[in-house]
């Protein structure tokens, strides 16, 4: 029996010093922003999984079904006994789908809410005594190594959830070409899109009525006043998130509700009435252009599956 999850600590953990660096010069720009990787601590990671739970939030709901109905393809595709990486693996909960399917020899989860990735990664480690479970926690949108000591023969990449809608559609190129170090030729990339679909759909999705979102969202600046002793005050502002139909993405921001300065580090922050922080991009793709972007990035697509109503798609690259 195999209880024990393996431990990697990846180059420094995504800790204060690049939340404080990062955050201060998101607020010193002309339009403030923060990066979305920010929402993720220990009360963020849990908010996000209450989205996943939303009625209105689909994408989750959608790429379960999708990859429940295409595990054994998946897994005649990708083969037996890979080592399937996943990059940003939260809850764990996707890739119990494909696992007695796929049965591969070993799993590596990396994420960068740490608490949250070794609660996860323990439970999926006691409920598959067979798998080896490595655990890494990482910021996989910085140049990553795999941990000393993990050699792996077959590596298969797992992105589930449209994470990569995260990035801008050239940083997202860039992010799966500098995956090649990681996935050498010949190996797979099992990666979760979320599809261009009509406003109102996409919008519902991330304004759900029980106010998780809104909260997730406005976690950030709770978060900001524990760490970073700001004084900021999250009743302030208010979650905003409507499609941009010309960029094809969701945008979250925090709208400020009143003329009013907030302080970071000693810093002060002068805000507008109605001005934001944009805190957020989720990008929307068709299936098209999904595939034209992984083809500039050196993968090749193998095999695409949707839903009957096309609302999310799970695609199978190949280096
Ligand atoms: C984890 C980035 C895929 O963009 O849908 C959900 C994050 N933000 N609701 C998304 C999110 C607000 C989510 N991703």
């Amino acid at each position: 029996m195999n209880l024990a999850v393996k431990f990697h600590d990846l180059h420094p953990t995504p800790a204060i010093t690049s939340l404080r660096v990062e955050i201060l010069m998101g607020f010193r720009a002309e339009q403030k922003f923060a990066s979305p990787k920010f929402f993720y601590d220990q009360r963020g990671s849990e908010l996000f999984n209450q989205i996943c739970h939303q009625p209105e939030y689909y994408p989750t709901r959608i790429e379960e079904e999708i990859l429940a109905n295409a595990a054994e393809d998946i897994a005649r595709i990708a083969g037996h006994e890979a080592t399937l990486i996943e990059l940003g693996s939260g809850a764990s909960r996707k890739v119990r789908l494909l696992l007695e399917a796929m049965r591969p020899s070993s799993y590596l989860g990396i994420d960068i809410s740490r608490d949250f990735l070794l609660e996860s990664t323990r439970r999926l480690a006691a409920d598959y005594p067979w798998l080896e479970v490595h655990a890494a926690c990482a910021d996989f949108s910085c140049n990553m190594a795999l941990p000393d000591g993990l050699c792996c023969e077959r590596p298969v990449g797992f992105f589930p959830g449209s994470s990569i809608g995260n990035f801008d559609p050239q940083d997202a190129e860039d992010f799966l070409r500098g995956l090649h170090p990681l996935l050498p030729t010949g190996s797979g990339l099992l990666v979760g899109i979320d599809l261009l679909k009509d406003k109102s759909t996409l919008e519902a999705a991330y304004n759900d009525a029980a106010g998780v979102t809104a909260a997730f969202n406005l976690n950030l600046l709770e978060r900001l006043r524990h760490e970073l002793n700001a004084e900021i005050e999250p009743e302030n502002f208010r979650h905003q998130a409507f499609f941009n139909e010309e960029q094809s993405r969701i945008e979250m921001h925090l709208v400020s509700q009143l003329p009013q300065v907030v302080t970071i580090e000693g810093e002060r922050f002068r805000f507008l009435e109605g001005e934001t922080i944009h805190t957020e991009n989720s990008y929307k793709y068709t299936i098209g252009n999904f595939q034209a972007l992984s083809g500039r990035a050196g993968f090749e697509a193998q095999r695409c599956w949707t839903d009957a109503n096309s609302l999310f798609s799970v695609h199978y690259l190949k280096r």
